[in-house]
């Protein structure tokens, strides 16, 4: 693939941050999203000079001279992740990608790929995805059971809506999930209730997760709880949130629990139970020696994958071949602040990774569902 042409611009992601886009050959573009709730061991988005630097140094780089015809060929641009930032690293690999694969890069990777994700639906939200005080746990995911991709996704919205209108909720958080100014013990509650009685009435088996993303509120050592259950506070020692955590797995029959503690306790991740899926994404910031690590202390179950947390698609693709190894179930995600690119959707199909978290609401949420949509028709085809 020659690259005739290569522009790197600047544009607005979902939350109206400066982001990264590339374009190639004016025909294949790309672009890379942000977190809010970012890991402490993320690697930068962008160099200390800025984004307008990183699109400056892009732009003035000669990739006439590169040459790319496969995945791995995109290695070269992985010795740029300190100076240009992971952001405009991801970006760019993104576009080259698309370039070669000539728009259709699931198959382009892995043209025997049959296997679609299913999709986890981030329905009501909290912690650092809001701007008013609201929930402590940053999502509460809904993770249906159907034959095909299409069915899941419309489970997941027919239930977002329905949910919505009974509790009469409006504001939506940064990723579209609805914020509510309950207590996290009502939520839970109300959530397994909702779930057993849609099983009942509409026959529909969705079954509820959680992003906890618990660094957000850990401070001194301890968990702040603004409102844990009826507007009470409270604050917990490590040892009693694993408790809780425990205990919510078997009240509330969760079968995703995501960052429960605070993003350095390996150890205590151990101690939860790990008949469920308990997920790092904090964690292990799609880093492999943070997941080797995480794997030794018998961490973990699953990992979130996130491009732009350790800033290259190739490096990415390691860590998802060695949770393969590990037996370690994957779920790739999108970040709060999203764009319009649909990346994820492919890599999802291309690399048989069992989970999707990309959001129900919003253009840029409902444009990667919509994608997998079309490729599991080509698929089928
Ligand atoms: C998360 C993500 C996406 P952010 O914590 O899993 O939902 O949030 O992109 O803000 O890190
Ligand atoms: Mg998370």
């Amino acid at each position: 693939m020659q690259i005739k042409e290569l522009k790197a611009r600047g544009i607005k992601n979902s939350r109206k941050e400066a982001a990264i886009e590339v374009i190639i050959n004016k025909k294949y573009s790309a672009s890379a999203p942000s977190g809010a709730s970012t890991g402490t061991h993320e690697v930068r988005s962008f160099p200390k000079k800025g984004i307008r630097y990183a699109i400056e140094k892009v732009n003035k780089y000669n990739f006439k001279e590169l040459k790319f015809e496969k995945f791995k060929d995109l290695e070269i641009l992985d010795a740029y992740i300190k100076s240009w930032g992971g952001n405009t690293v991801v970006a760019l690999q993104s576009a080259i990608l698309k370039a070669m694969a000539k728009g259709n890069v699931w198959k382009f990777l892995n043209p025997k790929a049959k296997v679609l994700p299913t999709p986890l639906g981030n329905c009501i939200g909290g912690g650092a995805h809001t701007k008013l005080e609201s929930i402590d746990i940053q999502e509460f995911l809904l993770i249906p059971k159907a034959k095909t991709f299409k069915e899941k996704v419309k489970i997941n919205r027919k239930v977002y809506d329905m949910i919505g209108k009974q509790l009469k909720l409006k504001k939506k958080t940064d990723e579209g999930a609805f914020i509510s100014n309950e207590s996290t013990i009502t939520t839970l509650k109300f959530m397994t209730e909702y779930m057993e009685q849609i099983k009942k009435t509409k026959g529909w088996d969705v079954s509820l997760g959680v992003d906890i993303a618990a660094s957000q509120f850990y401070k001194k050592g301890k968990y702040n709880y603004r409102n844990f259950w009826e507007n009470e506070k409270r604050i917990v020692s490590r040892k009693e949130q694993i408790n809780i955590v425990n205990n919510w797995i078997k009240d509330y029959n969760l079968k995703y629990v995501e960052d429960p503690l605070e993003e350095e306790d390996f150890r205590g991740f151990a101690k939860l139970n790990q008949k469920t899926l308990i997920c790092g994404d904090d964690l292990i910031t799609t880093n492999i020696d943070r997941f080797k690590k995480a794997i030794t202390k018998k961490a973990v179950n699953a990992i979130i994958i996130k491009p732009n947390q350790i800033g290259s698609l190739v490096k990415t693709k390691e860590l998802v071949d060695f949770a393969r190894k590990n037996r370690i179930k994957t779920i790739i995600s999108h970040r709060s602040g999203e764009t319009m690119d649909p990346i994820i959707s492919h890599l999802a199909v291309a690399w048989k990774i069992p989970y999707i978290k990309t959001g129900i609401y919003g253009k840029e949420r409902e444009i990667k569902l919509q994608e997998l949509i079309k490729i599991e028709r080509q698929i089928k085809a």
